[in-house]
This record gives C-alpha cells, sequence and structure tokens, in this order.
C-alpha cells in the first residue's frame, strides 16, 4: 500500500496519521500481540545478543519525543525524465510526526556493543508480496554514528498515541533526516553489525545515487554508486492550495515547511516571477533537531494575472534547492527541485 499526500494537507506543524504518506514494500503484518512483542539486539559487533520485551523498553529507559522528518528517498521521482521505475511520488512522501521513545544509543549501551561496530540494521515483521515467508521485505540501515545520535529512537509512540498500524505499531526504529527506508516499521530486531549492513535493500542500485553524475536515461553500474545518506534541501508550499483564484484583493499569506536532513534552514525565499527575483520569507527555528521548519510569507502581486510562486529553501551549508529538476539518476531519487504553485489574480 503506497498513499501520498497533496502538498496542501501537509500544512499542519506535527504531521498527523490521517494526513502521513503511507510507503509499505510488503504485506503488512497482521494479528500483532503488542502484550508479546519482543526486540532483539544481535550481530556481530554486540557483546552479547539480548532479547527485551516492549514492556521492558517502556520501564527499563528514559523516554524522549522529537518530531522528526521521514522523506522516501524517491519523493518527486515522478519529476524525472526520462521517467524512473518506482513509485511515482510527487512531493507529499514526506512527514514531521511527533515520536516517542527510548534512544537507540541508551538500549546499545546497555546491551554493549564492541570497538568494531560499523552499522546498524533493522528487521521487521512485514511480509513479502510473495507470501514467501523466508524472504526479507527490507533491511535496511545507518552508520553507527548517525544510530547513536540523540534523535534515533526505537518508538512506541507516534503523536502521544500508540504507532497506527500502517506506520509501524508496536514498534518503530525512527531515524529523521535520512530517507524515510532506514526508519523500519513494525521493528522486532537490530543487527549491529562490523560493516556496512547488507540487508535486503541495502545493496546499491536500491536508495544509492551515481557517484559521478549521469545523463538522463545513462545506464549506471551498480557498482559506480553510493548508498543515499543525509536528505537533500527541501521545502514546500503547504497554503494555499495551487489552483487559488484572488478576487478583488492582491494580496496574499503563503506558508510551508522547510528541511535540511542533518542540517539546518537559514533561509527561505519566495518568487512569483519565475526567479527573476526573489522576497526574504519569515523562518521560525525547528522545535528540535531535524524537525521541519515553518516559513512564512506576505506577498503582493503587481496586477491581475497569472502568477506562480516558487519556494526555494537554504540550509546551513549555503545549499540551495535548484529552481528545475537535478541530477537525473536511474532510481529516481533525491529530487529537491523548488515547489511551485499556481495563482489567479482575477
Ligand atoms: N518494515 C518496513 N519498514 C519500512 C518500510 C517497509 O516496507 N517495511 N518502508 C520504508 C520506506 S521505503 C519508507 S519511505 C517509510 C515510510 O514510512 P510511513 O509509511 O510510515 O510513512 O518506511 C520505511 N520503513
Ligand atoms: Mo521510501
Amino acid at each position: 500500500m503506497n498513499v501520498e499526500t497533496p502538498a496542501h494537507l501537509l500544512d499542519d506543524d506535527i504531521t498527523p496519521a490521517e494526513k502521513m504518506f503511507i510507503r509499505n514494500n510488503g504485506l503488512i503484518p497482521e494479528n500483532i500481540d503488542a502484550g508479546k512483542w519482543t526486540l532483539s539486539i544481535e550481530g556481530e559487533a554486540v557483546k552479547k545478543a539480548m532479547s527485551l520485551t516492549l514492556a521492558q523498553l517502556k520501564k527499563q529507559f528514559k523516554p524522549y519525543t522529537y518530531q522528526l522528518v521521514l522523506e522516501c528517498g524517491g519523493n518527486g521521482r515522478a519529476g524525472f525524465n526520462p521517467p524512473t521505475r518506482g513509485n511515482q511520488w510527487s512531493y507529499g512522501a514526506v512527514s514531521c510526526a511527533q515520536w516517542t521513545g527510548a534512544r537507540l544509543k541508551d538500549i546499545l549501551d546497555f546491551v554493549g556493543i564492541k570497538p568494531g561496530a560499523e552499522y546498524i540494521g533493522y528487521y521487521g515483521k512485514d511480509t513479502h508480496i510473495s507470501g514467501d515467508l523466508s524472504k526479507v521485505v527490507i533491511s535496511r540501515g545507518v552508520p553507527i554514528r548517525k544510530a547513536l545520535e540523540d534523535q534515533t529512537l526505537v518508538a512506541w509512540q507516534m503523536n502521544g498515541k500508540d504507532i497506527p498500524l500502517v506506520h509501524g505499531f508496536p514498534l518503530r526504529l525512527v531515524i529523521g533526516g535520512w530517507p524515510a527506508s532506514v526508519s523500519g516499521k513494525w521493528l522486532h530486531k537490530i543487527a549491529v553489525r562490523d560493516k556496512v549492513h547488507d540487508g535486503a535493500k541495502m545493496k546499491p542500485p536500491s536508495y544509492a545515487v551515481p557517484i559521478h553524475p549521469v545523463a538522463p536515461g545513462e545506464t549506471v553500474d551498480p557498482g559506480k554508486m553510493r548508498i543515499i545518506e543525509a536528505m537533500p534541501v527541501k521545502s514546500l508550499i503547504t497554503y494555499p492550495k495551487s489552483g487559488g483564484i484572488l478576487r478583488k484583493r492582491k494580496t496574499l499569506d503563503i506558508r510551508g515547511h522547510a528541511w535540511a536532513g542533518d542540517r539546518s534552514i537559514s533561509k527561505m525565499e519566495i518568487s512569483i516571477d519565475f526567479g527573476a527575483t526573489w522576497q526574504i520569507c519569515q523562518l521560525d527555528p525547528a522545535v528540535n533537531f531535524l524537525a521541519w521548519q515553518h516559513w512564512s510569507a506576505h506577498l503582493t502581486f503587481p496586477g491581475s494575472g497569472y502568477y506562480e510562486v516558487w519556494a526555494k529553501a537554504t540550509d546551513s551549508a549555503g545549499i540551495s534547492q535548484p529552481v528545475s529538476i537535478p541530477n537525473w539518476n536511474p532510481q529516481g531519487y533525491l529530487n529537491n527541485s523548488c515547489h511551485r504553485i499556481a495563482i489567479k489574480v482575477a
């Protein structure tokens, strides 16, 4: 089941469950008994493998709550030409809900990891679409430095309630700022690896892009690809909806969100003349590291007619969103070009 959210429905500061995109590579697990749920920590780089019940996790570890951006690596794929295979997401495969759970770093501290720990990989309880129970749907992960970040959570709540089934009930790994495919749903096992995790969909071309830029449509050897880490700077106009008509007025209050992988947003700009001139927007700080930032602007249109409003974010390293679609790649990842809406002044 794959569902995306139209940009104007992503207007909430905290994405509610009913407006959150859904990306399931396999089949949602059935008959979950949260009372019997366990998380095992295994792999070459743990001192001693251990299994913890969900109840133990909740009792043993201090809970933290963070708002975290989860964006599918393929969000924006529909913009690429020639088209690439995969879900044809436009802008809406992104969310920023509030997640509550234990820090993975506290859990790994408790279990004990070896100095050679390099990567972690998750395993979820979803099943392969083929019905073959021996096949793993997806098992991705992150380097240990990202895994040990304060905001990396083993979460049991979303927006203050049990995580909805489609989003990973009863337990989910949540890692903000990186492709959402590293945030494993229905989490029941974490492997601490002494090498890059080699689970399902870890190997290029999955969630990987060419090391050197390629021409649109080019064939790329997976050996010449790198695994996507932090997502690039991006923003959305969430109010108003594209296609709005202004009657008897030439002004408009506009707003949205911006985010930038492991970085923050330093500047937000808007253009009503196809990028010829830009107006600086009001930009709020993030509620916490790896949450999106809200922006707003008051626009005055010069006269009646058809306009496009373009939004452009710049991150703390000075890198901006491109106005046209960047870096065609075989799997259609990382299209972070400017979001634009149409407005008519009647
Ligand atoms: N177990 C499991 N975890 C998963 C997936 C999956 O198919 N199975 N899909 C991943 C991908 S590709 C994305 S984009 C996000 C989507 O999260 P959401 O459905 O909660 O929005 O979950 C990730 N975690
Ligand atoms: Mo994804």
